[in-house]
């Protein structure tokens, strides 16, 4: 953010507002521990401000402090519209373009309220008074972190900012293994433990909480993992039926793609996710160097993301996509083997 964008966030702070924050539909671990963060803050500070998620989200996130504050826009319809109703500021964290909280993006486009985006994602539109967007930062919490440094707020990061914000770093950043984890991050990381971030207790509660139900699928999801090694490509698919079958629940194939990506010598990695209810075939892209997979995701199936992490659709069956994917690796057969060597 540049002097100016600070000032503006100090004057629009600085009179009462109806404050809304508003995180992606299927918000993620940086979804949700970012505005719950900036959540925290605002409120700490006598501001009045209120959390509306497009839609629900995993049980894995929801011990996070101030949970129970937010409003699921499917469940508590009426009371989230109230609310954007009466909105005069909005935060949006960790998207950038309206379309990405689903059946509440008519509202806001019609919204009278000024908009702050926060974000780190590639491409952002032009909807808000205040754009903080920056594509080099891990995580929108590293960036709400910074967001509440410039408003010279640091001394204010209570325990319960600091164990939302090192969740979002986390599990944006692949604990802290991702090419964007910078020393600034593990700067910020440690300053907040120092500030009472648990750290051992949040990876328990992230990655130690699983059903078991949720190892068979991964089980099944990893027997039908395919490898082809000329295109240094695995990928994985799950059909409706195998979900049914070991009871899915929502978030349960969550990091499942990542596992291509510890087979020596494969750099691109795919789950393909079949959802009947919704007629469409969710498909997780994850890369390692230079292979840009939100460039082949916005290409070819709807979607985008980051150089190393993109998501898309399809609205093709299951084989149909696999097929059609198998087909563009050719034209990308050359940057794939050049990464890989
Ligand atoms: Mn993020």
């Amino acid at each position: 953010m540049n002097s100016e964008d600070i000032k503006a966030i100090q004057e629009l702070l600085a009179v009462p507002q109806q404050i809304v924050i508003i995180p992606h539909k299927n918000p993620d671990g940086d979804a949700i521990g970012s505005t719950l963060g900036l959540w925290h803050y605002l409120t700490n500070s006598g501001l009045s401000a209120t959390i509306i998620a497009p839609n629900d989200y995993p049980k894995f996130l929801k011990w996070m402090p101030g949970n129970e504050h937010i409003l699921n826009f499917e469940r508590h319809n009426s009371q989230a519209k109230e609310k954007l109703a009466e909105a005069s500021l909005i935060f949006t964290l960790d998207f950038n373009h309206l379309g990405r909280t689903g059946q509440m993006a008519p509202l806001l486009e019609s919204s009278e309220a000024k908009f702050v985006m926060i974000d780190h994602h590639q491409a952002p539109s032009d909807y808000a008074v205040v754009t903080y967007s920056d594509v080099s930062k891990s995580s929108t919490c590293e960036m709400v972190y910074e967001f509440i440094a410039y408003l010279g707020g640091k001394d204010h990061i209570s325990a319960e900012i600091a164990n939302c914000l090192y969740t979002g770093i986390m599990t944006d950043t692949g604990s802290f293994k991702f090419s964007s984890t910078t020393s600034r991050t593990h700067r910020i990381v440690a300053d907040l433990i120092d500030k009472g971030a648990q750290n051992t207790e949040i990876h328990h509660q992230i990655y130690d909480t699983n059903s078991p139900s949720r190892l068979h699928l991964l089980g099944c999801a990893l027997k039908n993992m395919v490898i082809l090694e000329e295109y240094s490509t695995a990928y994985i698919t799950l059909s409706q039926e195998e979900l049914d079958r070991y009871g899915y629940n929502k978030g349960d194939t969550e990091g499942f793609v990542n596992y291509g990506l510890t087979l020596d010598g494969i750099i691109f990695a795919v789950i393909f996710i079949e959802n009947k209810e919704e007629g469409i075939i969710k498909i997780s892209f994850r890369s390692t160097g230079n292979f840009s997979v939100n460039e082949f995701a916005r290409t070819h199936f709807e979607g985008g993301g980051h150089t190393n992490a993109a998501g898309g659709k399809s609205d093709d069956t299951l084989s149909e996509t696999v097929q059609r994917f198998r087909s563009h690796l050719k034209n990308y057969e050359e940057q794939l083997l050049i990464q890989s060597s």
